[in-house]
Parts: structure tokens; C-alpha cells; sequence
């Protein structure tokens, strides 16, 4: 398994250099989810793919990107790696922090069998998130990835991260985010989960929601590639992660890009969702 983390690694760095150097243009194709591409989508798919299959624990890949999982000759490895190329594309050519997300599963695709998971964030700096037993933080600092601890929430923070448009979104779940703003909460919403979930990390708590809406009644976040390994770190650092009534590592997959609503925060935000949703 290290030496998936340590891929990625590698990858974070190539793609980093890949961003300062393509088009912030979309092209003319769109993904599996119909969303537009850029070039440099496209670039860091093929990158990790290939970068992955060549390992010899790896069976197989499953990227955000394409419509199927690709497996490679090594069928007895025992890991498949569901991953998220760019999250956040929409926000390259606003020069925004965006992300990778992947999620490393024991053998099958599915919440139960992740062990591991992690995401970088591509901003001022590189930086890294990974996820075994502790939520660990790293720093490239050009030459070397250093650890800078792990990473833990508080039982309640001060942060309020509410995806969506308000327009389709449910009365209760808007009753739900003004009674966290009426209580002091800041906005803290930039539009790309990785840097959105890593802010309420690094500041130890809040809550980033995404919830069903009326144009997207499964909510739009896709469970293998995004909400199965956000769920995890923030499990591990001490949070929680529901749709609304169950807990996300408990979910089925409806197919590869299935979606579903989702709520990651501290014990007592989540514990206020809870109460409204069930
Ligand atoms: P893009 O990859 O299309 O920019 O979508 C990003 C994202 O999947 C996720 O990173 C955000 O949390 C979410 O969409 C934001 O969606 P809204 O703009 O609908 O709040």
C-alpha cells in the first residue's frame, strides 16, 4: 500500500507542474458525469492510471474520468484504487485551490473495503492528506514531502461549508445552515471539496454539506471517488460523515458513479444534521 501512497506522491508532483503549463480552456469532450474536461483532466487521468498499473499490488483503477474500471494483469493484487483526477476543474481558471482525491479498496469497490484514502491540494503550496489509522498532513517543499503531524477535529468548530444552489435546495436543510450562520458560523465555501473539507481540517471543525436538491436528488458528489475517502479521513480525525440518516462507510454503490448526498464535520454538527434529517 505504501507504495500507492508513494505513486501519488509522484504523480502530485508532475501534475503540479502539468497545471502551470496547459490551457485553462475546456475541450470539446465531457466525462462519464457530463462534465466539460480541461486538457490537463485529461492529462492527470492518464497519468495516474498509467502510474498505478504499473504497481504489482494494484488489480485495477477506477477514475472519475472514464465510464469503466481498468484492470491491469496482476490479478491476484489486492488493491483497487478509485481516484479523482482534478476535483474542482471548474476553478483552474479562476486560479483557485483544487484537488486529487483516492480511495485505496481492499479487492472490491465498494465503503466497507476502503483501508485508505487521501487527497492533494494544489494551491500556493502542494500539499498531501493521507489516511491509514491517522489522518497525516504533508508539505513538498521542492524537494522533499515532510510530515508535518497528524491532523485531528474538534467536537464542534466554527465553520459552515454549504454546497449547492440555495434555489433547489430543501426547506429544512436551509432552516438547518441559517441556524448554524444565526449561531456565528462563518462561510467558508469555495466550490472545490478538497480545499473546502481541507480548511475545516486544518481549523478543527465545521461542517461542509452537500445535500439532495431538487435538480440533484442523489446529491451530486460521487461516492468512490469523492465521499468514501472524505468520509474516512474525517472518521479518522475524529469526525463524522452521514447522508443525512446513515453513516456514508455504510452506503452501497449503485454503480461506479453513483452519488450521494453528504454531511462531513465535527461530532456536533453532525449530531444537529442527524436531528433534522431523520
Ligand atoms: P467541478 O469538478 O465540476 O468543479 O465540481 C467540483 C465539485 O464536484 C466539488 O469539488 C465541490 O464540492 C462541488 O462540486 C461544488 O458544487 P456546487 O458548485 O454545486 O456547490
Amino acid at each position: 500500500m505504501n507504495s500507492i501512497i508513494e505513486t501519488m506522491r509522484e504523480c502530485a508532483i508532475q501534475i503540479s507542474h502539468l497545471l502551470k503549463d496547459t490551457s485553462t480552456q475546456y475541450l470539446e469532450s465531457s466525462n462519464t458525469s457530463g462534465d466539460m474536461q480541461l486538457e490537463v483532466d485529461v492529462l492527470a487521468d492518464q497519468l495516474i492510471e498509467k502510474s498505478l498499473l504499473e504497481l504489482r499490488c494494484v488489480k485495477g483503477v477506477c477514475s472519475e474520468e472514464k465510464p469503466v474500471a481498468v484492470y491491469n494483469d496482476y490479478p491476484d493484487a489486492p488493491y483497487i484504487v478509485a481516484y479523482d483526477p482534478l476535483d474542482g476543474s471548474s476553478l483552474v481558471d479562476s486560479d483557485l485551490t483544487i484537488g486529487t482525491i483516492f480511495g485505496i479498496y481492499d479487492n472490491e469497490l465498494k465503503a466497507p473495503a476502503l483501508i485508505a484514502s487521501g487527497y492533494i491540494l494544489y494551491g500556493p503550496r502542494l500539499e498531501m492528506v493521507v489516511a491509514q489509522t491517522q489522518v497525516l498532513h504533508y508539505r513538498y517543499n521542492g524537494t522533499l514531502w515532510r510530515n508535518l503531524g497528524a491532523l485531528q477535529l474538534n467536537h464542534k468548530g466554527k465553520i459552515n461549508a454549504p454546497g449547492g444552489t440555495q434555489k433547489h435546495w430543501e426547506h429544512r436543510h436551509k432552516t438547518l445552515i441559517d441556524s448554524f450562520f444565526a449561531e456565528g458560523y462563518r462561510l467558508r465555501y469555495s466550490g472545490g471539496m478538497v480545499p473546502d473539507l481541507h480548511q475545516i481540517l486544518i481549523k478543527s471543525g465545521g461542517l461542509f454539506s452537500y445535500p439532495a436538491t431538487s435538480d440533484a436528488p442523489k446529491g451530486k458528489l460521487r461516492k468512490l471517488f469523492e465521499v468514501f475517502p472524505l468520509a474516512f479521513i474525517y472518521e479518522k480525525a475524529g469526525g463524522e460523515a452521514i447522508d443525512g440518516k446513515k453513516r456514508i462507510l455504510e452506503l452501497d454503490i449503485d454503480g461506479i458513479h453513483d452519488t450521494t448526498p453528504c454531511f462531513l464535520g465535527s461530532p456536533s454538527e453532525i449530531e444537529r444534521v442527524r436531528k433534522v434529517y431523520e
